[in-house]
């Protein structure tokens, strides 16, 4: 094992907060498909389109598959020997232009305000900063002036090598979590308070990743050298995973995002630790002695 002390200490101070006592919400079940539960409007928007999008590309297979068995059958050359010989059909041709028009219109028309809503980034409550590196995440809490670094739990900078072995079970379990989770967990957790518009400001330091948290619908590419945000109002306390999506090289498996998302005081509780943690005296940052006449 090769924790260090300051590491230990980071991950006993995060791990003690709110792990323990917070639910599982966003993380892939095994054996099931689909999208998991909707914790922000952006993802209920999101999985509301994929369905709806589905139906159509069902009802468009079946049809196209009925005409084609019937086709197949009604004028094959044993039924049908003498064939139609008209080449146009006008009224036909009319609605297999006009239905198309209106599929694609109907689904223009629902999709691109999800995409404008997700894209349009508001005024956020809590801005972070974060970055892609290989193989971790950082994140600034920009309001606040900390930040830290987010390794898997069992990553090499956590005294891994990226596998699930005794003693990483054993460190899963001392930060809340149990050895499903290995992949998924890290070792420091973005803490966000529930119900407050979080806006992320996404970069990369050496190549390209992605920030990516499907239980709130948002993927966003993270490019050296340039700035994307993203946006995500959780509705609901709980643990939630993602995974860095956009492929970065040898561990590109081994970076993933654990998101807490907490009451307002538990939050206010962990900003003031976080801040006395990363950034030295809370007293002297100005937004942290707000944070705490605000109690
Ligand atoms: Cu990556």
């Amino acid at each position: 094992m090769r924790l260090t002390p300051s590491l230990m200490a980071v991950m006993a101070a995060f791990s003690a907060l709110p792990a323990r006592a917070q639910d599982i919400v966003g993380a892939p079940k095994s054996g099931l498909t689909g999208f998991q539960p909707a914790a922000t409007e952006l993802a209920r928007d999101l999985q509301w389109l994929d369905g709806a999008i589905n139906v159509i590309i069902i009802a468009i297979t079946l049809l196209v598959t009925a005409l084609l068995a019937y086709v197949t059958v009604r004028y094959n050359r044993r039924a049908n020997p003498t064939p139609a010989k008209f080449t146009h059909h006008t009224p036909v041709e009319i609605v297999w232009t006009i239905v198309p028009i209106l599929i694609l219109v109907f689904i223009g028309a629902n999709s691109l305000p999800i995409l404008f809503k997700q894209q349009e980034i508001p005024e956020g409550d809590i801005n972070i900063k974060v970055t892609g590196y290989q193989w971790y995440w950082g994140y600034e809490y920009t309001d606040h002036e900390f930040g830290f670094d987010s390794y898997m739990i069992g990553a090499p900078a956590t005294g891994g090598d990226n596998r699930l072995t005794p003693e990483v079970e054993t460190q899963l379990v001392e930060a809340g979590y149990s050895r499903d989770e290995f992949l998924l967990a890290t070792d420091t957790a973005v803490v966000v308070p529930v119900g407050k518009t979080v806006v992320m400001t996404v970069t990369g330091a050496d190549v390209i990743h992605s920030w990516t948290v499907p239980a709130f619908g948002v993927k966003q590419d993270a490019v050296p050298g340039r700035l994307a945000q993203l946006w995500f109002t959780p509705e609901k306390e709980g643990i939630y995973f993602g995974q860095c999506s956009e492929l970065c090289g040898q561990a590109h498996a081994y970076m993933p995002i654990t998101v807490k998302v907490v009451s307002e005081a538990e939050y206010a509780d962990w900003l003031e630790g976080a801040i006395d943690e990363y950034a030295g005296d809370p007293s002297t940052l100005p937004d942290a002695v707000q944070v705490a006449a605000a109690e």
